[in-house]
């Protein structure tokens, strides 16, 4: 492998851990906190968490280490999307158990879940995991989005696991993958199969957060990545001067991604789906409120902006939803069928007409032909809207094009829009880790060798205290079933991690709020540049703006 000269500097940095981690294994003790309950749904929780409910949260601290001695074998998997900081998960997990005892073995399971499914393994050594220190990628075991979750599936890994005599599992990934690691776990305890199951939280899109679990790893670098490259486009707009930029950016539900890099770089504008949902803005709405910012930049004679778009977005948007339901219901069973032969987009239209509602039909009616098209044209194996795949940023510049020349018929615009498109999203997920991704994830995967130690099962891997410097982390232990609630999913009471939203009471948002009507129609535009990786910590060290405001 031909290595980047950062490559080769990146493998010599050593990650900052927590202070209390740092003293030797000899010295980590157990500080037991109180117990805890699920976030809703206590009884109903409780009831199928019988062995992994209510536990203490713990945390560690300075102090003779009395943890049992025991030969650790331990199975890892990455599970979901790539998020920056993985291999570093997996590289403080290794350290911490071989300073624990040599005698102590990882096994990292390929391909995400499915490789505890398939037996498919590589036994980690120096050599090999050296290579991928403080690197970017999932690419040291692979990742995938199979979901563990029968009872079936949880027989074959516990097998497997026997085969190998692995007595723990760490599950790097989302909020899904931590639920299957909660029921597991549940399984694992019910079944006295004697494996422990510890999650660690990844997702770039932030939403896998409480009051305990801070931030998931990969949001730092992630958002730091696009906001660069939207800090960029800012500056080639305002030296430009002649086009609106709208850039789409990662995040499959939540808006934590949309908002931390509206945060970083001031654009003039940036939706946010939750606040959509909760004003219940139409698209009519949205275009207006774009609109509003492009005219009053015109009347300015600045025919140019910088508008960032969530990829959850048009879920949000009410009406949106319910056209998307009405669609996947149009399209149900063979209906698909009959949709597909029909020869013409004319022929396929009228079908659309016969069935949508006449409400969603209005709002089919207006969206641009070509993401009408993609309605119909990508869809998941279910046979339903693949939401993720529209081009939301396509189509709200088309709306506030139609929206702007309304304005011009009226008189009350006058200025030039030209719109160029941008989507981020696989550019962030594998990038080399920040500092603050590259210590966050060794010291989770540091911590969840200490849980296995002690015992624990069911815990995510906690590090705490992240707005201040390494040295003051706290690290310790939190049960899973605490951010668990029950939803309805395929139809039925499922017990789930409850997916943090943006909350618009929260403090980021707020600032946000506070700031956007300057940002609207002033240039306001800050260029973050490149992440920083060595040189003074208020540059190297930062952390993001959402981190710093919620702990403020
Ligand atoms: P996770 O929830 O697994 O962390 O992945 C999040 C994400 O990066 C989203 O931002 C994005 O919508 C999605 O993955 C894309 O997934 P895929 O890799 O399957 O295209």
């Amino acid at each position: 492998m031909k290595l980047s000269p950062l490559q080769i500097a990146r493998y010599q940095y050593s990650p900052k851990l927590p202070g209390m981690l740092r003293n030797g294994i000899a010295e980590i003790c157990v500080k037991n906190g109180g117990p805890t309950e699920s976030v809703a749904d206590q009884e109903k929780i409780q009831a199928l968490f019988p062995n992994t409910y209510g536990k203490n949260e713990i945390t560690f601290q300075k102090g003779e280490n009395t943890s049992p001695a025991k030969k650790q074998v331990v199975g890892v998997i990455l599970s979901g999307g790539q998020a920056p900081g993985g291999h570093n998960v997996v590289c403080g997990l290794y350290d911490a158990l071989k300073a624990l005892s040599p005698e102590n073995v990882l096994i990292g399971f390929k391909g995400g879940p499915s490789g505890l499914l398939d037996n498919d393994f590589i036994v980690f050594e120096d050599d090999y995991i050296n290579q991928y220190r403080n690197t970017g990628g999932f690419d040291i075991i692979g990742s995938g989005r199979t979901k563990l979750e029968t009872q079936e599936q949880f027989a074959i890994v516990v097998e497997n696991c026997k085969k190998h005599g692995v007595n723990a599992l760490v599950i790097i990934g989302g909020d899904d993958s931590n639920t299957n690691a909660a029921v597991l776990a549940e399984y694992c305890a019910a079944h006295n199969t004697g494996i422990q199951v510890i999650g660690c939280p990844k997702t770039i899109d932030g939403d896998l957060k409480n009051e305990d679990i801070e931030c998931s790893f990969g949001f730092d670098t992630a958002t730091k990545t696009y906001a660069e490259i939207i800090g960029n486009i800012e500056r080639d707009a305002n030296s430009a001067k002649k086009y609106w930029h709208f850039v789409k950016v990662m995040g499959r539900s939540a808006s934590h991604v949309a908002l931390e890099c509206a945060l970083q770089t001031q654009p003039n504008i940036c939706l946010v789906g939750e606040e959509v949902a909760a004003k219940k803005m139409s698209l009519a709405a949205i275009a207006d409120y774009i609109a509003d910012s492009v005219a009053a930049r015109a009347a300015k004679g600045w025919n140019f902006g910088v508008a960032i778009i969530p990829e959850g977005i048009v879920e949000f948007v009410p009406e949106f939803s319910v056209l998307i339901a009405e669609i996947n219901e149009l399209l149900a069973g063979e209906k698909a069928d009959s949709f597909n032969n029909l020869p013409t987009w004319a022929d396929k239209y009228a079908f659309i007409e016969n069935g949508l509602t006449a409400e969603s039909m209005a709002v089919f009616a207006i969206l641009p032909q070509s993401i009408q098209q993609q309605l119909f044209l990508e869809r998941d194996p279910h046979g339903n809207v693949q939401v993720s795949l529209i081009e939301s940023e396509k189509l709200f510049s088309a709306l506030v094009k139609d929206n702007l020349a309304a304005r011009k018929k009226e008189g009350t615009y006058n200025g030039k829009f030209s719109a160029l498109h941008h989507f981020l999203g696989y550019e962030g997920r594998c990038a080399f880790p920040s500092n603050f991704d590259a210590d966050y994830c060794y010291s989770l995967g540091y911590n969840a060798a200490m849980l296995i130690q002690y015992g624990y099962t069911g815990y995510l891997s906690k590090v705490s205290n992240l707005s201040k410097p390494a040295e003051e982390w706290v690290a310790g232990g939190m049960p899973i079933t605490k951010m668990m609630n029950i939803e309805r999913r395929h139809g039925a009471d499922k017990p789930v991690i409850r997916k943090a939203l943006v909350e618009l009471e929260g403090a980021p948002f707020k600032f946000f709020a506070e700031h956007r009507a300057e940002w609207a129609t002033e240039t306001c535009f800050v260029y973050p540049g490149a992440i920083q990786y060595y040189g003074p910590a208020e540059v190297c060290d930062l952390t993001t703006r959402t981190l710093a405001l919620e702990k403020a």
